[in-house]
């Protein structure tokens, strides 16, 4: 029996090609097919005390994967995998980012806009629910919306099954470990059985768009599989030429049922043994060491994406390329590609090797739920979400979606697509802060392709100019309200997804790509800009009709209603939006006269009020409150993600702010728990947004989506809405950022929001607006050192322990602040 401490070096260098030919070969994986079926794997884990591991870079498990939320998730931001690692039965399961049923659509209402007079009217007459009834009949798209064919859904691409010989009835497995390595973004397995060392190492990779997976062993001849591929439905595999399998199909449109084809081809690379092909079935038998190659493709020819009419001949050539290079040589091109980015920061926490961090990854959240001790739980997750957005958004591509690129249904829960409502955004808060501002591209690609159809929405909805984009879209192009006014009428969208395109400006200083950005601002600010009207009692300017995202108000006659004029998020939206429009036409120097309209009326925006009982106002009225602990928090986006209130600004707001967070709790569902926590960490409040985070990795509980509440990860630190849902995993990272930094484009605040059990820490690489990067050490929680580099060269004031300090240092020069001076 081999050892039981694998360092990484041990396993990178004996996953090399061996030629073991001399050792004797055994027989018992000679059993026919149907005996493999029959014999049940008995697994014994590696003894956790002896493996070692570095606790804020790996995810691992001491068996396979029952679920899908065990598995390790695998991509190169178009192609993913999730491997379950199976011993029996290795099941993987393939997703490409552009599997989406459903077509292009015009879903819009072309005369709804001759009702908007009188909905804005009764909106004026405080008659809400009268006016919801017609925006109701009105205001939605035509059709079934997010739940009709033709809006379609993201699916699955398809699954490998590899079904391996048992061994016979004996068939022990000892010393199984399945790890996923953030800092190389490849899984291993490894397990014993009768003697031998079996390994599984799988990547994917963008340099060479392939997934790979190699299996070998410590003896020769041991590598023995049938695979197959498939998915739920309309699917057809065959035999790919003499060593590999083809699946293909076409999905439903939700028109003549001809939609989207995809495409997704095996390869087999073995040395020694045999494989054959029978059917849908290929067989590998007796080989030493087998090399997979999976391509993917589909003729999704929309605003991102391969751009292929014939993902056929395009799949065909991924392979054709990839097959004459070496796995090794395939391995240090996916490392140098996925290293880029992911070195670019690093993250630790003191104590580091607590005996809790070296417990298999389900196991770790177990404990940790029950004992603080493991902060470096924060670190994982931290890294993880850096990990996934690279894995699941690069430029060129389509943005990630609710589930990032992993989905294994064809009936994806909401869709799969973007929501626009707080989760696609919540997706991209670490990219920039996080330094992984590049691949926020697929989102601003995204962004830029609904200005043709959110134009048309504009008009048909609200005769008003530019575009516009409500709470939900696709890659076709969806931009009507949804099929339910109390959600879908929201046009909170085209606004809150252009903070992401000044923010990049904020912390890029990229004025070439701010000048392109600047056209789509402009457009949906006209769209804000025709949609406000005056409220009689303050004469505000307020954005009519408007929604505060899901949630809902009772009236002091006791009815409900969604429908409100000028809800705080709207006007801090648009305030928001207003505000950028006229920085950059100043930078730019261009619109003045649009410059001073808006100027105008963003002085006459209804700002963000505080209410009887010391609260941030949801609606411009008092109203009751139906749900108080409601899980959307967007009245507070003026804390986070926007700048209007903070604690050295706008204390009252800040205050009130903090009333809100209270009485809304520190429950919800997963992203409303990373939304909480950003928002307390705004604050300056590092223990209340700890205590968040700490909820934000329990252990979750079932798949069943919920509203109330839930949160949580997964065993593979998916997190859970529940079900799961990506955008957790990106928004607790980003909480955690604003922990320990926060930034206005000349004012950078270092350990703003510190808890107390990150008492030591160290992190680099993390990126401040203004164009600046910042590293810093602490210890006892003070800082002992940062070093901050421009690459602007712009004046800025850096505070840290209660002082602030104003500094300019040349573009490219850097400076190190001593914590304790
Ligand atoms: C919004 C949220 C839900 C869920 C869904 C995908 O509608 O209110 O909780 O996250 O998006």
């Amino acid at each position: 029996m081999r050892g039981h401490i694998r360092s990484r070096r041990a396993v990178d260098s004996s996953c090399d090609w061996t030629n073991d030919s001399g050792v004797t070969m055994t027989t018992k994986f000679t059993i026919s097919f149907s005996l493999w079926v029959l014999a049940v794997a008995v697994i014994t884990p590696a003894n956790a005390d002896t493996n070692s591991t570095a606790p804020e870079t790996t995810i691992w498990f001491d068996a396979p994967a029952k679920e899908f939320t065990e598995s390790s998730p695998m991509g190169n931001g178009r192609l993913g995998a999730m491997m379950f690692g199976g011993v029996d039965d290795e099941r993987i399961v393939l997703n490409e980012s552009s599997v989406w049923s459903g077509s292009r659509q015009d879903a819009d209402r072309p005369d709804a806009y001759k009702v908007l007079p009188t909905i804005q009217k009764l909106l004026l007459e405080g008659k809400n629910p009268e006016a919801e009834a017609l925006v109701n009949a009105n205001f939605t798209c035509t059709g079934s919306g997010s739940g009709g064919k033709q809006y379609g859904c993201y699916q699955v691409l398809a699954n490998l099954h590899l079904s391996f010989p048992s061994g016979g009835i004996k068939g022990t497995v000892t010393n199984y470990r399945r790890e996923l390595n953030l800092n190389d973004a490849i899984t291993r397995l490894n397990y014993d059985r009768d003697g031998v060392e079996f390994r599984r190492e799988m990547f994917v990779s963008k340099p060479d768009e392939v997934m790979v997976l190699r299996l070998s062993a410590d003896k020769s001849n041991q590598i023995s599989f049938d695979a197959r591929l498939d998915r739920p439905e309309r699917f057809r595999t065959t035999g790919d030429g003499d060593k590999g399998l083809l699946i293909t199909g076409q999905l439903d449109n939700g028109t003549d049922g001809n939609g989207l084809r995809y495409v997704a081809r095996v390869r087999v690379l073995n040395r020694g043994g045999s494989v054959s092909v029978h059917q849908d079935i290929l067989t590998v038998s007796d080989a030493d060491e087998v090399v997979l190659l999976i391509a993917a493709g589909t003729d999704y020819q929309g605003f991102a994406g391969r751009q292929t009419k014939d993902p056929l001949g395009a799949t065909l050539e991924d392979l054709k390329r990839t097959a004459t290079k070496s796995f090794e040589s395939l391995r240090e091109a996916h490392v140098a590609d996925y290293q880029r980015y992911f070195n670019r920061v690093s993250f630790h926490l003191d104590p580091f090797d607590v005996p809790a961090a070296q417990r298999p990854t389900p196991q770790r959240l177990k404990a940790a739920a029950n004992d603080p001790g493991d902060p470096n739980l924060a670190a994982l997750q931290f890294n993880f979400g850096r990990y996934l957005l690279i894995s699941s958004s690069r430029p060129g591509g389509l943005p990630a979606n609710l589930q990032g690129i992993w989905a294994q249904e064809t009936n994806t829960p909401w869709t799969g697509d973007w929501h626009l409502d707080v989760n696609v955004q919540m997706n991209y808060w670490p990219a920039e802060v996080a330094n992984l501002s590049d691949l926020t591209e697929p989102l601003f690609s995204l962004i830029a392709s609904l200005q043709e159809p959110g134009a048309k929405t504009a008009h048909d909805y609200y005769h008003a100019r530019g575009w516009v984009a409500h709470v939900i879209t696709n890659p076709w192009g969806f931009t009507s309200p949804g099929e339910s006014a109390s959600w879908g009428s929201a046009t909170c969208g085209s606004a809150w997804l252009c903070q992401h395109l000044y923010d990049h400006y904020l912390f890029t200083r990229d004025k070439d790509f701010l000048k392109s950005a600047y056209s789509i601002m402009k457009g949906a600010a006209q769209f804000y800009d025709d949609l406000l009207i005056e409220e009689p009692r303050h004469h505000w300017l307020v954005v009519a009709p408007a929604n505060s995202p899901e949630n809902h108000f009772e009236m002091a006659d006791g009815r409900q209603a969604a429908i409100a004029m000028g809800p705080t998020m709207m006007q801090q939206l648009v305030r928001y939006l207003f505000g950028a429009c006229i920085e950059s036409s100043r930078i730019l120097g261009v619109d003045k006269d649009f410059r001073n309209e808006l100027i105008a009326k963003r002085e006459r925006l209804a700002p963000t009020q505080i209410s009887s009982d010391g609260r941030v106002m949801e609606w411009l009225e008092q109203f009751k409150e139906p749900e108080p602990q409601h899980r959307h928090v967007s009245h507070l986006w003026g804390l986070y993600p926007g700048d209007e209130i903070s604690t050295a600004t706008t204390p009252d707001l800040a205050q009130a702010a903090r009333k809100s967070l209270e009485v809304r709790g520190d429950d919800g569902v997963g992203w409303s728990l990373a939304y909480k926590a950003a928002l307390w960490a705004r604050l300056g409040e590092g223990n209340h947004a700890w205590a968040i985070i700490r909820k934000s990795l329990a252990p979750a509980d079932g798949m069943a989506i919920r509203y109330d509440g839930g949160g949580g990860v997964y065993p593979n630190m998916f997190d859970a809405c529940p079900p799961f849902q990506i955008d957790a995993n990106f928004g607790v990272p980003a909480a955690i950022a604003e922990m320990l930094l926060q930034s206005q484009p000349d004012k950078i605040q270092l350990l703003p929001a510190l808890p107390d059990a990150w008492k030591n820490g160290k992190v680099a690489g993390l990126r401040a607006r203004g164009g600046f990067q910042v590293d810093m050490t602490w210890q006892n929680g003070k800082l002992i050192s940062a070093t901050i580099h421009s690459y602007a060269g712009e004046p800025f004031s850096v505070s840290y322990s209660g002082k602030t300090v104003d500094l300019k240092i040349k573009k490219g020069a850097s400076v190190t602040i001593n914590g304790s001076e």
